[in-house]
């Protein structure tokens, strides 16, 4: 038999932290409506949501500041089945990935860190390789979890500590 907690879900769920950005039209609504949506995945759960918080843009500064947070999911579903449905997620915010390398974007969500775990596939990496010289998503990550450690990093803490975050935010 499977155990269930009191929010009907097994106990061994992982814990899977999601980067989320946008910084088209009403980004902070956008990411808040994000955050609705990524309740809605199968067999997961919405653990725990950071601050939102105003970036300045990482790549072409002729793009409007960015609105960004992390949330910390409670899932069961395997990492790649994961990433299509956050894709999904985008797709329905408009997201288009026709655009400049690094414009602006609607909405972009992240699989940051899955557990403890590495992947490497054509479609996704874990950690998520940008994670060390982000601010946008470290002060945040650090912000609901100071001590998971990102494999081959160490503590979100540590890592943020090498870097300036002074010009973000919250909001
Ligand atoms: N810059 C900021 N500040 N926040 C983001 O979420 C973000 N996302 C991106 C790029 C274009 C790298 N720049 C960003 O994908």
């Amino acid at each position: 038999m499977v155990s269930l907690q009191s929010n009907g879900m097994p106990a061994d769920g992982k814990g899977a932290y999601i980067g989320i950005g946008a910084n088209l039209g009403d980004a902070r609504s956008q990411v808040m409506a994000a955050i609705e949506d990524l309740a809605l995945i199968p067999r997961t759960t919405v653990a725990e949501v950071s601050s939102l918080y105003s970036s300045r843009p990482m790549g072409p500064a002729d793009q409007p500041d960015y609105v960004n947070a992390v949330a910390c999911l409670d899932t069961l579903l395997q990492p790649h089945s994961l990433l299509r449905e956050l894709q999904a997620i985008e797709q329905r915010f408009g997201r288009r990935r026709d655009g400049i390398r690094w414009g602006a974007r609607s909405l972009d969500l992240d699989i940051l860190l899955y557990a403890e775990a590495t992947v490497g596939s054509d479609r996704l990496t874990i950690p998520h390789p940008g994670i060390s010289e982000r601010d946008f998503v470290l002060l945040p990550l650090v912000e609901i979890a100071p001590d998971v450690n990102i494999p081959g990093l160490g503590t979100a803490a540590c890592a943020l500590e090498s870097l300036d975050a002074s010009s973000l935010y919250v909001l």
